[in-house]
């Protein structure tokens, strides 16, 4: 990562209070061998981005990738810890079958040339049976050619998403690791491309332990794998890495334009709406940042779920530029209302796993897939909002959700336990929140960023979370913080008294009231809820299992059926209406979802039920039920 400009984005203080406590980044080194020296913590967080949106020179590396299985490990380490023996080297730029054919007494114990191959992206649980619930290593390759590179050009490998670590080598040498399964990494190859024949290996680990995050037990399918696109980027030798356009209370356009390259520093930019006759020229610091303030012109049209308008943003410098297509809207917490352009909103919506549908899912969200997921919830629930647990989606549906207008919750997967008193492991969530932020900051649809999902009370868990909250203040100012809370139960009293309510813009609680513990649902009716009043709520989970088909026509119904999952949301509803700050629903869950904790082997068999529709999308009785609801709240 040569020229690589740090940016400053983080407030000092924030950065002091880290530099003590962090100041390598650990077990997240993006490039081979020792880590480069880190100028300071903030600048760990950052990345270079490569800005999504249209670009010049993008070479989908999508399609046919061969692959290796490595049970034991073999292409990394050797037994006893020694070095990797050089005949299980998948990673070796060597062509196996003309090597074979030579004499002597060398032979290989793999072949990425003329292994089997799957569909890139996508996760390896789909693929083929065996893989099916398969944790570990695996080598993929991909040959290519490439374009003859113009003078001075550079040449990015950007990743989407690699389920959990990646190792990345191009024509034999290692350019970079990643860790965490959710989020882009951008790598720069301009020293290690050839013309042809390319030979692009990547193994990736989808072992989760007790410092991974998550950790090891979730209640979803891992999915390992590259899980979504990889591409190749040619830049100009300085490229715009980063830019962004935001609205402000005041209404203006407030931005940033991150520079990387040589000539980063002293250079002209510009900004471009041409919709709205805007243009804006700005200069680079010393740090190649440069900055933009501008009224918002009149004529702007300002993006929500009712009217999600985006323009077109081209940012410009040089020889390189970027377009964009972004949305303008304001976003606050008054009380307990959460405003949207200066309006009350109240959220109706429903969380997502991301997987899509059918029997067989690989967490392939391209964009039909993205679509079919959310137009259920715009049109069919006539929702407006979207719960994305519990870990960053794919930008494919963040971008779906900017066109069809849908508010967004992303999440990052601190989920139930992680080790809190570890500082590497509050680094790979800061990092993993940076990363997010920076993808998708330019979204008019996020609205929410949670800083984990049920995580258990107690001190060391709150001072990390707090932590990350702060984190996410430093870098999007713009956005409302939140976490989704467990509560607490005392007789028929439930309590959200969660000491990281301080640091949260927006409270939220998953309850399970009903299905989970010995409520019968006409217990729902009589609970009371004992709760701060002067922040919004958002009531982040609730959900019942049903089989879909299943019926129970008894009363009540009994568990499993659809019947019982339509009274269950029922008596939900009607205990929640009673909640005077209650600003926002996202029921567990739209569809029903891989997960290795569920193998009742009559309703479950591997899926959790809780969806409101079955994994091929048929819609159970419950789905009816909260569209009704939802198109009978107020606008
Ligand atoms: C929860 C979790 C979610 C689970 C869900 C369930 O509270 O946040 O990840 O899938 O409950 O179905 O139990």
């Amino acid at each position: 990562m040569k020229h690589l400009l740090p940016a400053l984005s983080l407030a000092v203080a924030f950065m002091m209070s880290f530099a003590a406590r962090a100041a390598e980044p650990v077990g997240m080194d993006m490039q081979a061998g020792p880590p480069a020296p880190v100028a300071h913590a903030a600048d760990a967080l950052r990345p270079p981005l490569l800005l999504t949106g249209q670009r010049a020179d993008v070479q989908d590396l999508s399609g046919r990738w061969t692959y290796s299985k490595d049970y034991y490990r073999t292409g990394l380490t050797d037994i006893n810890g020694w070095v990797a023996k050089s005949r299980m080297q998948r990673h070796r730029d060597v062509d196996v079958a003309a090597e074979e054919s030579k004499p002597g007494t060398g032979f290989f114990e793999f072949d990425l040339d003329r292994g089997p191959a799957m569909q890139i992206p996508g996760a390896w649980n789909a693929a083929e049976p065996e893989l099916r619930w398969y944790d570990g290593l695996i080598w993929f390759q991909r040959r290519f050619d490439v374009a003859a590179p113009r003078a001075g050009e550079r040449s990015f490998l950007r990743f989407e998403a690699v389920n959990y670590r990646a190792h990345v080598y191009l024509n034999g040498k290692e350019v970079g690791r990643h860790e965490g399964g959710f989020t882009p990494f951008v790598l720069e190859v301009t020293d290690a491309l050839r013309a042809n024949g390319n030979r692009l290996v990547v193994g990736v680990d989808s072992r989760h332990d007790a410092q991974s995050i998550p950790g090891e037990i979730t209640d979803w399918d891992l999915y390992g794998g590259i899980t979504r696109p990889v591409t190749l980027i040619r830049t100009p030798a300085t490229f715009i890495d980063d830019a962004t356009l935001r609205l402000t209370d005041a209404g203006r356009l407030v931005g940033s334009l991150q520079l990387n390259g040589a000539q980063a520093a002293n250079a002209p930019v510009s900004v471009q709406i041409a919709a709205l006759g805007l243009k804006a020229q700005a200069t680079t610091d010393a740090r190649g940042e440069a900055r933009f303030d501008i009224p918002a012109p009149a004529t702007l049209k300002r993006w929500s779920p009712e009217s999600p308008q985006l323009y077109a943003v081209r940012f410009a410098a040089g020889s390189d530029a970027v377009t964009d297509r972004m949305g303008f809207r304001t976003l606050a917490v008054k009380g307990a209302d959460i405003l949207l352009n200066g309006q009350p909103i109240t959220l109706r919506g429903v969380s997502l796993h991301e997987e899509e549908l059918g029997a067989n899912p690989a967490r392939r969200l391209n964009e039909p897939a993205a679509r079919a997921l959310l137009t259920e919830v715009k049109q069919g629930l006539h929702g407006n909002y979207v719960r994305l647990s519990h870990y960053p989606h794919s930008e494919t549906l963040l971008r779906a959700a900017d066109e069809l207008g849908l508010l967004v919750w992303s999440e990052i997967p601190v989920y139930w336990t992680v080790d809190w008193d570890n500082p590497a492991v509050l680094l790979k969530a800061r990092r993993m929140q940076a990363e997010t932020i920076y993808r998708d900051r330019n979204r008019a649809a996020l609205a929410l960023w949670s800083v984990g999902n049920e995580t258990p009370v107690a001190d060391n868990r709150t001072r990390f979370h707090a932590a990350l909250a702060a984190t996410v203040r430093a870098l999007d100012p713009g956005r409302l913080v939140s976490a989704a809370l467990l509560v607490e139960r005392e007789g028929d009293t439930i309590r959200i008294a969660d000491p990281l309510l301080p640091h949260l813009d927006v409270m939220a609680v998953n309850t399970y009231a009903g299905w989970y513990g010995d409520d019968r649902l006409d217990d729902l009716a009589r609970l009371r809820w004992a709760l701060p009043t002067d922040k919004p709520l958002i009531v982040s989970e609730f959900g019942a299992d049903a089989l879909a088909g299943h019926h129970d026509l008894g009363e009540p119904p009994r568990k499993w059926s659809e019947e019982f999952q339509a009274a269950y949301y029922r008596a939900t509803l009607q205990m929640l209406e009673r909640i005077p700050n209650l600003r926002g629903l996202s029921p567990w869950v739209l569809k029903d979802f891989r997960s290795p904790r569920r193998e009742h082997p009559v309703f479950q068999n591997g899926w959790n039920r809780k969806g409101l529709i079955s994994e091929t999308g048929q819609r159970k009785l419950a789905f009816q039920l909260l569209a009704d609801h939802y198109r009978g709240l107020p606008r």
